[in-house]
């Protein structure tokens, strides 16, 4: 296998493979920490972080905003003749970028990959052409499926909601194009399959039946899962929180209201949460709070890495950069037992004004090295025990004795009350958090 792949034309002249070289580099297109098979806590680097680059942000997205039209011309469509070979070349494009960077994996979208033909039957001929193509190309360079998922927002036939949506004929529409995605999921050995409901959702309740749209969102994620297993997919389902935007309000707000969906109608053996940090973000929370939530359930499964503006109140998907954030989101990703199926996926876009073809990779490449910043942190936290030793010892007072039996279910509401009566004085203990904070900032600069 060659270095990298290049198809019937370079994309990205000039630029080779990306290589590690320390962190006195000042080669922009190079890794400062993330040094792919380093060891990390009895495990390799790329093992833990397990890193994937998103077909529709890097390259689909072409700058265009509300206020303004696109800044980023792609060769790969502007060399083609037809929206076809624009997906072909496309699909060169990503494959070259993904191996030069050294991800290992990539997630798509159906319309991402294939363009949406005239009838549901040629748009599923388009996505099962393509699919055959990302097979081959999988196979030459070794870059393997994330997640594959259906586009089930930009179309206008979604505007009042996908599986949601108040008419039958638009949710037949969607069981289909949900199926051809999954299809191609199988075919290339996708690792999982994700759901983000975009128009799942409502702007007013005044035209809305909210309880009877909660429950189609559910038969309809029942029915996807068990034609999925009965292909034989053995991956994860992943729903991705998200509270608004596109619409007022999302079904799928936050992962505290997605556990709680999921267990309701049965789901949670198969589905898992996929947390991106922006949305965290826009539901008001941490994303380390989202992850340690999901982990809390039993139910974490793969992450979309980006990062917000805490400013504003929408998702500007940048590259993420703070190593404070990726500290504790890997420090509640290791504590969770790592990625199993899932993995970082960079669903994050180069600025409108990032317009020379090595800031996609300079926005990859500083992305990784923030993530591999966090895997050593958050190891060290871990080995050094300081950290989770203190929170240990903070319910020590349930380990043993009442306490223990109050964890096992074992005394009444009588028995506590007697227990407090006797008890009398109640503890003042420090929770140390100022302590605590100056410690992670000890581990942040390695020591
Ligand atoms: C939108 C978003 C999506 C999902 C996949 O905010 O995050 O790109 O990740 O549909
Ligand atoms: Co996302």
């Amino acid at each position: 296998m060659a270095d990298y792949f290049v198809g019937s034309k370079e994309y990205f002249p000039g630029i080779g493979k990306i290589g590690y070289e320390g962190p006195k580099s000042d080669n922009p297109l190079a890794f400062k920490y993330y040094d792919a098979e380093k060891t990390v806590g009895g495990k390799k680097m790329k093992d833990h972080l397990r890193f994937a680059v998103a077909y529709w942000h890097s390259f689909c997205a072409d700058g265009a905003d509300p206020f303004g039209a696109a800044t980023h011309p792609h060769p790969w469509i502007s060399d083609a003749k037809c929206p076809m070979e624009a997906a072909e070349h496309k699909m060169d494009a990503a494959f070259e970028f993904i191996t030069k960077l050294g991800a290992e994996f990539y997630a798509f979208h159906d319309r991402d990959m294939a363009p949406e033909g005239a009838t549901p039957g040629e748009s599923e001929k388009n996505l099962q052409a393509l699919t055959a193509k990302a097979k081959e190309r999988q196979k030459a360079t070794g870059v393997k499926l994330l997640w594959g998922t259906a586009n089930l927002f930009t179309h206008p036939r979604f505007m009042n909601g996908a599986a949601t949506n108040p008419e039958f004929a638009v949710l037949a529409l969607v069981a289909n194009q949900v199926k051809a995605a999954i299809d191609a999921t199988i075919e290339l050995d996708g690792q999982g399959y994700t759901f983000w409901g975009g128009r799942e959702g409502y702007m007013s309740l005044l035209n809305t039946d909210l309880k009877r749209e909660k429950d189609h969102l559910a038969k309809f994620l029942i029915a996807a899962r068990d034609y999925a297993r009965a292909q034989g997919f053995k991956g994860a389902f992943y729903i991705e929180p998200k509270p608004m935007e596109p619409t007022k309000h999302q079904y799928d707000y936050d992962t505290e209201t997605v556990i709680g969906f999921l267990r309701y109608y049965g789901l949670d053996k198969d589905f898992r949460l996929n947390i991106e940090a922006n949305h965290a973000e826009l539901a008001g929370h941490d994303f380390f709070h989202e992850l340690e939530t999901a982990a809390a359930a039993g139910l974490f499964g793969s992450v979309d890495a980006n990062r917000g503006e805490p400013r504003n109140g929408w998702d500007t998907d940048q590259f993420p950069n703070s190593y404070y954030e990726t500290a504790l989101a890997m420090y509640a990703i290791l504590r969770a037992g790592g990625f199993t199926t899932g993995g970082l996926n960079f669903d994050a876009k180069i600025r409108r004004n990032s317009v020379d073809p090595a800031d996609l990779f300079e926005a990859h490449i500083g992305g990784m090295d923030a993530f591999a910043v966090g895997l050593e942190a958050a190891s060290r936290i871990i080995t050094s025990g300081k950290i989770p030793d203190f929170v240990k010892d903070r319910y020590a007072s349930f380990d043993t004795g009442d306490g223990a039996k109050f964890e096992k279910g074992d005394l009444t509401l009588e028995d506590l009350a007697k227990l407090g009566g006797d008890y009398g004085a109640f503890g003042v203990t420090s929770g140390k958090q100022e302590r605590l904070e100056n410690i992670l900032n000890q581990y942040l600069l390695g020591l």
